[in-house]
């Protein structure tokens, strides 16, 4: 009988905290061995020489399969979504278990998991939207979805149907503060968005480049603003989620600097794309509308010092994906009367990882060590997934993603396995790439090629997040 069922040969492990020549023994889908020359055989062995092998990428912002708006429809469902997750190097996605206003959310957490049931590729874990905070949902719902391992949720500042009040944010930090759970925060004020869309409307100013000229950066710097208020005064840590400028980021800052826990997370799209995108002839500029909007070179560069300075504790996708060329997506006929129409989000769980990699790692901008902290460790510490995610480590989940990275690839939407029909970064040159992803010991994706017979990734049951009781070191990095 073999001493593995995978050896992953002669490569350069990476983790947090160190680069080692090591091989990586698998039995039972965790890590068993650690070794600069394993002895022993296996069913597998894989020749990761000259490669990197990494903790498998951690995606905590991935949208999939949620309800958009009437006759609109996600680009992914779990399927699509984690295959794709995959081809970029990821192993296990935190999507998002959306309440509808009057819904129980275990019932919404039931439809969820049934929708997720058997179609993932990658391990799957999820996080929770309130959108209704009844009383209801906050003595009971709330406090044993948490037990039951959902220990973290999302609420959201601004759009009619999920928008939540100052009082009743506070009531559900305050839940959050009871029962240990990390308050993730869409952080743009929605009485300004909708003052400033009507006026855009009235003025016939309604082309997809508006959809930025109606969320301005005092949008998202008051209601960040407002959010760590909020926070300080129920004493709970809050995890600003799409950061995308400067101004956000000095309230963000300030909270960090006096003690408050307060963590941001940054997306793909604020390092690499800009308001201009939004300029596209005809209805183009659609394919680059989301919320936060991509801003200016400037806050670019407020962003990456953010990565390189510990500001952002982690590096999420926020893939939100619709089709361009579909009456159901981008070009949905409404949305051509005004951006407030046109589906919000974009595409970007596979070109997560390789984007930073090469423009952050590749360009001298951050360590392999923070590379994986951003986009792999700090995400499982975060979210209640560490140690069993997150880390190369005896005992861990064989979660693994082997980097090529010399490799060049130029970056078109048929590399990257998703639902969609376009990649906002079509054409970008990149260095490295993840060519082989291993989920709980099984190889998924090798060279380019979805080699796993059946998806076969499971939802995981969250602890608490490490960041609750976390004692202030904000250089994450
Ligand atoms: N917020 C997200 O987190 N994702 C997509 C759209 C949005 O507003
Ligand atoms: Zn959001
Ligand atoms: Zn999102």
């Amino acid at each position: 009988m073999a001493d593995f069922d995978l050896i992953v040969r002669g490569g350069t492990v990476v983790t947090e905290s160190g680069t080692t020549r090591c091989d990586v023994g698998v039995k039972n889908g965790r890590i068993e061995a650690l070794a600069e020359n394993l002895d022993g055989n296996a069913e597998t062995i894989i020749d990761a020489t000259g490669r990197l092998v990494l903790p498998g990428g951690i995606d905590s912002h991935v949208h999939l399969s949620q309800p958009s708006g009437p006759g609109i429809v996600m680009a992914d469902d779990f399927e699509s979504g984690t295959r794709s997750a995959a081809f970029g190097g990821n192993t296990t996605v935190l999507p998002f278990c959306l309440q509808q206003k009057g819904q129980s959310l275990r019932e919404a957490v039931k439809h969820y998991h049934s929708e997720a049931e058997g179609r993932c590729y990658t391990d799957v874990s999820f996080h929770l939207i309130i959108s209704d905070p009844t009383e209801q949902v906050l003595g009971q719902e709330l406090p044993a979805l948490v037990k039951d391992g959902y220990t973290s949720f999302k609420v959201f500042m601004t759009y009619e149907d999920l928008k939540l009040s100052d009082l009743e944010l506070l009531r559900v930090m305050d839940v959050a503060r009871e029962t240990g759970a990390l308050v993730m925060v869409h952080a743009e004020n929605h009485d300004a968005i909708r003052f400033l869309t009507e006026r855009l409307e009235r003025e016939g100013r309604t082309e997809p480049r508006h959809h930025a000229t109606s969320r301005p950066i005092a949008v998202e710097r008051e209601a960040t603003h407002r959010a760590i208020s909020l926070a300080e005064l129920i004493d709970v840590p809050v995890m600003i989620v799409h950061v995308s400028n400067r101004e956000a980021m000095d309230e963000i800052r300030r909270a960090q600097g006096k003690g408050l826990k307060v963590f941001a997370e940054t997306c793909p799209q604020y390092l690499v794309l800009t308001e201009s995108d939004l300029d596209g002839l005809n209805m183009e500029g659609a394919k680059y509308v989301c919320s936060p909007p991509p801003r200016d070179a400037a806050s670019q560069d407020a962003c990456w010092e953010g990565i390189e300075d510990g500001t952002f504790a982690v590096f999420s996708s926020d893939h939100c994906p619709f089709r361009y060329e579909d009456v159901a997506g981008k070009l949905a006929p409404k949305g051509r009367t005004s951006f407030r129409w046109i589906p919000n989000g974009i595409p970007g769980i596979a070109t997560r990882l390789p984007i930073l990699f090469s423009k952050g790692v590749g360009e001298g901008r951050i360590s392999l060590q923070t590379f994986v902290a951003l986009t792999s460790t700090n995400h499982a510490r975060a979210y209640g997934l560490y140690p069993r995610k997150g880390d190369i480590a005896l005992g861990s989940d064989a979660d693994l993603a082997i980097w090529d990275p010399e490799k060049k690839v130029t970056l078109t939407h048929d590399l990257l396995h998703d639902g969609c029909d376009y990649t906002p970064y079509e054409g970008m040159e990149l260095t490295g790439w993840p060519v082989t992803t291993i989920v709980g010991g099984r190889v998924i994706v090798d060279d380019g090629v979805l080699v796993a017979v059946r998806p076969e990734g499971v939802h995981v049951a969250r602890g608490q997040s490490e960041y609750v009781h976390k004692e202030l070191d904000h250089g994450t990095a």
